[in-house]
């Protein structure tokens, strides 16, 4: 009997154990810059992208302007989503981090691309069906997104900023920028559906100038990437938002007290217990069908 005892406890304290956190990393799947002074050429072959401000020069030929760039980059999330469910065995994570991996370049080959340390912004937006296109800066073509498209891909009701970044602009040869983005309830929720995930890059410094590899450069040089990370959600028993083993009026309470807040946040991912990404009605009624259920 203590044995068997021995053993319940054993596999009690396995089952609660919290899994190790995840990370799943995709390359681009399309990315392109756009530039103001060509504002009908596509670049989306180029082995460079750009994001600079209105006042960048070229850093080939310091006299000429460059003028503003931004960049676009598309991240495909249904092979990533799939992971994260193998792994976690269902869909009850949760997402704790997303990382952009960029890797600055300090020698662009062509007099296009600037060079100067600056801020830019990160932004997801709504938009997906933008072409990455087929030109370089050599020769470029007009198969694919180009400045003059920005005002019918923009949303500014529905984009959303996930943070601004900082680039050195020198330090020598490739140098990585990691950008710690923000992980509003929406961009979960997104994530989940396994569609792709669409950023767009612009300068907050008139005087940036960051030229970093795109999904097109050669040589082993290191690709443009996005990481996901994920723990997994651990109730002891569905429903049980405050974790103390039974689903009451206080596991209600706790839902409505935090009600449409981020559930990324610090322990708000307790609150939604029907891991759809956000924290509702739906939550209250997902406990209300599961009042006094108790730890097994
Ligand atoms: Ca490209
Ligand atoms: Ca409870
Ligand atoms: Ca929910």
């Amino acid at each position: 009997m203590r044995a068997f005892l021995f053993l319940v406890v054993l596999l009690t304290s396995a089952m609660s154990a919290t899994a190790e956190p995840f990370t799943v990393s995709v390359n681009a799947s399309a990315d392109a810059f756009v530039r103001q002074l060509q504002p009908d050429s596509n670049f989306g072959k180029a082995g460079a992208l750009s994001v600079s401000g209105y006042d960048a020069y070229s850093y080939m030929s310091p006299s000429e302007q460059v003028g503003r760039c931004d960049t676009f980059m598309r991240f495909p999330m249904t092979t990533l989503v799939a992971t994260m469910n193998s792994h976690f065995a269902s869909q009850s994570w949760r997402i704790t981090d997303v990382t952009l991996n960029l890797t600055e370049t300090t020698k662009p080959n062509n007099p296009i691309f600037s060079e100067n340390a600056g801020v830019f912004e990160v932004r997801w937006i709504a938009c997906g069906t933008w072409a990455e296109g087929t030109g370089t800066p050599s020769a470029p073509t007009a198969d694919g997104v180009c400045f003059s498209d920005e005002p019918s891909i923009l949303n500014p009701g529905a984009d959303l900023t996930l943070g601004s970044f900082a680039s050195a602009g020198s330090g020598g040869d490739y140098v990585a920028v990691t950008c710690s983005l923000s992980v509003p309830a929406e961009l979960v929720q997104h994530v989940k559906t396994g569609a792709n995930l669409n950023l767009f890059l612009t300068a907050v410094d008139s005087s940036l100038g960051f030229t970093f590899n795109s999904r097109n450069i050669s040589g082993g040089n290191t690709l443009p990437s996005l990481s996901i990370t994920a723990d997994i959600n651990s109730w002891p028993v569905e429903g049980d938002s405050n974790l103390d083993c039974r689903v009451n009026i206080l596991d209600l309470i706790f839902v409505r007290n935090r009600l449409n807040q981020d559930p990324t946040s610090a322990d708000n991912w307790q609150a939604d217990v029907n891991t759809d990404g956000r924290i509702n009605i739906l939550d209250l009624i997902y406990i209300r069908n599961r009042l006094n259920a108790v730890c097994p």
